[in-house]
């Protein structure tokens, strides 16, 4: 073996939760395709060999991260590929339209955004994450979907558990899965969702109304039938965890990003139009999802110099593909004024996110009205914030004072 590749044998998933970036800035100048032995999969770490194997369905088949199945089972849109896809997409993606969104988005953030902050308001100090932005990202998405009765204690407690499990991509030198506990746990959490969304799908079953899973069962099957539970389910937890804990991360992440430079928050008080482009930029600076989707060659394959035989499954690191500097100036600041260039956040090709329009009007509503009714928030001097995880990265928590 190789002196290059000895450092990758020895990367381990405590490391790449911890600090990615560490790992990928080495991993995109040395080997932009590579075998990573603790997760057990080749990776993808470049814009160029990620954006050229996600754009390429003709010669690359769509799977799901393995601890992604373990977590979610099979029959998620995650993995679906051809005419399975696309009939999934057909029932996932019309209540997510921009024009769709456009009309309900406001009355669905904006009352419940205010109630909290109203809350906060007298308080001066907040862990501004767990106490603001994830119950706002919960109860938009859980409502949206129809969820309204579950409360959003319930709805944060069901992403973080299946975050875990997803995320759980350690394995050992035989390629079995380490931490088995996280997939039980998630096990546990799938048999509560059922428990409570079955017979919400009974009412909406004989009661249609407006929610997102009201449309799935009438809409998303064949002509005149009710979409099947087995088709629903698998994308139930999809929406779960992705579409529940993302909103929230991306909030979070900007916040961080603009009170660690005064200068560029001030800006964006002082100017709230500026606050999709600050969501954007930080969505690019941290990708909430920053590894997920894994493609497998059908055909030997030759990616940015690299030969990948069939069959072999690829894991694209988007989070690494935002900090490219073949494609950005400094990738590792967070600068409002960059040209706007499009990142991979959000992915790329036929499986690029159905949510983009709606997740991010969640996120812009949810800091117009942080920044209207506390537009003198500060960093608390005492704590600093810590970035997490791999596959789902964010800050754990987000501490926050201000004068009252
Ligand atoms: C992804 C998206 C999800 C999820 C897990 O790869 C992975 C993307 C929108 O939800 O739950």
């Amino acid at each position: 073996m190789s002196a290059t590749t000895n450092w990758i044998d020895s990367v381990t998933m405590e490391q790449l939760n911890e600090d990615p970036n560490a790992v990928h800035d080495r991993l995109r100048d040395e080997a932009p395709v590579a075998f990573v032995p603790a997760v057990g999969l080749h990776v993808a770490s470049t814009r160029e060999a990620c954006m050229a194997i996600a754009q390429d369905s003709e010669n690359w088949t769509t799977v799901i991260l393995p601890s992604g199945e373990r977590t979610f089972g099979t029959g998620t849109v995650l993995a679906a590929n051809g005419d399975e896809h696309v009939e999934l997409r057909k029932m996932i993606d019309p209540g997510l339209r921009p024009a769709s969104v456009d009309g309900y988005i406001d009355d669905m953030v904006r009352p419940y955004a205010r109630h909290l902050l109203e809350q906060l308001d007298e308080k001066g100090r907040a862990d501004i994450q767990e106490e603001y932005f994830a119950p706002v990202s919960v109860r938009a998405v859980g409502d949206l979907m129809g969820l309204t009765n579950v409360p959003a204690e319930t709805l944060v407690r069901w992403f973080k558990t299946l975050a875990l499990a997803f995320g759980n991509a350690a394995v050992d030198d035989k390629g079995d899965f380490l931490n088995l506990e996280l997939f039980e746990a998630a096990d546990a959490v799938r048999e509560e969702i059922q428990e409570v969304v079955d017979p919400l799908l009974d009412n909406w079953a004989e009661n249609p109304d407006h929610s997102l899973l009201s449309h799935w069962l009438h809409d998303g099957g064949a002509e005149g039938e009710l979409q099947s539970r087995e088709k629903i389910y698998p994308n139930i937890y999809v929406f779960l965890l992705g579409a529940l804990q993302e909103p929230g991360h991306v909030m979070t992440t900007t916040l961080t990003a603009l009170l660690r430079d005064p200068a560029q928050l001030e800006r964006v008080i002082d100017e709230p139009a500026l606050i999709p482009r600050a969501a954007n930029e930080a969505a690019r600076w941290v990708a909430p999802i920053w590894v997920a989707a894994v493609k497998v060659a059908n055909c030997d394959m030759t990616v940015s110099g690299v030969d990948i035989p069939a069959g072999t499954p690829v894991l694209l690191t988007y989070g690494s593909a935002n900090r490219d500097s073949d494609t950005w100036d400094s990738p590792e600041q967070f600068d409002l004024d960059r040209p706007t260039m499009p990142h991979l956040a959000f992915g790329a090709g036929r499986h690029a996110c159905a949510g983009v329009h709606v997740g991010m009007s969640i996120v812009r509503i949810a800091l117009e009205e942080l920044f209207e009714a506390i537009p003198n928030i500060e960093a608390d001097p005492d704590e600093d914030v810590t970035f997490w995880g791999w596959t789902f990265r964010g800050p754990q928590g987000l501490r926050v004072t201000w004068e009252v």
